[in-house]
């Protein structure tokens, strides 16, 4: 599949919901923009999990051109995309790689987001472009945990550092840099737990593995991702609050996106955090995961299926 193909499948669920829902609040005829016509649109870019603001933004916008008038789905349409990718404008930002290698990137989130999935596919990323990583899994409260990572670190061809079950997770990041620095790899990526943005003890744990990261290489970490998943839409931009409030996240991965009609969600972490989203992610295996381009991903949620 085509990089875009693939994108719009793993956005069908919201495309579904905005073209063809959308679609269907229109007759043959058209439709007067009017008040409940106004409503409905609302409610409907509501779903999308876009939040209330940018979904205001771009109803006012419709209103603005079309009130009164008795309009087709794709004059709309063109405003809704135009709007959207106003809304989401952001240049492209992959990885911000350290000027003098190594580059260390630190994974967080709350419990299930996608965080180990996600490393792998950056992993996956990484090793096609050449790159030697080292992977830290500094995710020690579940056994079951550094078993996955390790999985994922044989299959991609990574080196993994990992610590006793239960140890300290940050003395298994600095064990990480430190392999990192010894052999020379480009990238370490460290694995954490997930833990819930309002369990305050988690949280300081996150800070001093963040800490811990400067030791070694003092400009460390480069990249704090976070990893939200999509499926629970605006719950997400809170997790992002406290996490960037802790640990000052230097950008997102929207993982699962694949599974979830609410891909507006993507719109409102633009609007209200002052954080990228850099990439999302798109499925299950390594090979899932987009750079995210805010005007191929709007492109993506119109294109007729
Ligand atoms: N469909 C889909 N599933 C995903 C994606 N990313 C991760 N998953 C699935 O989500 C589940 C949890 O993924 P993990 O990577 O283990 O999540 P985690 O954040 O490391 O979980 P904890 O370490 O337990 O906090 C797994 O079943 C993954 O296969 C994605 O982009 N799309
Ligand atoms: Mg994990």
């Amino acid at each position: 599949m085509g990089i875009f193909s693939k994108l719009k499948s793993a956005l069908s669920k919201t495309v579904k919901l905005l073209n063809t829902d959308v679609r269907d609040l229109f007759k043959s005829s058209g439709r007067l923009v009017d008040e409940s016509f106004l409503d409905e649109l609302f409610s409907m870019l509501i779903k999308t999990d876009m939040g209330v603001v940018a979904a205001k933004d771009i109803v006012d916008e419709v209103h603005k051109q079309f009130r009164g008038r008795v309009v087709q789905f794709p004059e709309v349409i063109d405003v809704l995309k135009f709007k959207l990718k106003q809304l989401m404008e952001q240049p492209l930002t992959p990885i911000n790689f350290a000027p003098n290698n190594p580059t260390i990137i630190m994974i967080c989130g709350v419990n299930g987001s996608g965080k180990t999935t996600t490393i792998a596919k950056l992993t996956r990323m990484f090793t096609a472009a050449q790159k030697k990583v080292i992977l830290g899994a500094s995710d020690t409260f579940r056994a079951a945990a550094v078993e996955q990572l390790t999985i994922w670190a044989e299959r991609l061809g990574a080196e993994i550092v990992t610590g006793q079950s239960g140890s300290d997770p940050a003395s298994v990041a600095h064990k990480a840099v430190a392999r990192t620095l010894e052999t020379g790899a480009d990238i370490c990526i460290i694995d954490t737990a997930g833990r819930l943005q309002t369990q305050k003890n988690l949280m300081m744990e996150l800070e001093k593995i963040r800490r811990v990261l400067g030791k070694l290489v003092p400009e460390a970490p480069h990249e704090v991702i976070l990893i939200l998943d999509a499926t629970t839409g605006q719950n997400g931009v809170s997790q992002a609050k406290h996490f960037t409030e802790s640990v000052k996240c230097t950008g997102i991965i929207l993982a699962k996106l694949d599974g979830t009609a609410k891909g507006g969600v993507a719109i409102t972490i633009k609007k209200q955090m002052n954080i990228p989203v850099k990439f999302i992610g798109t499925g299950e295996s390594a090979e899932d995961l987009e750079i995210f381009d805010p005007d191929k991903y709007v492109d993506a949620l119109f294109d007729e299926v």
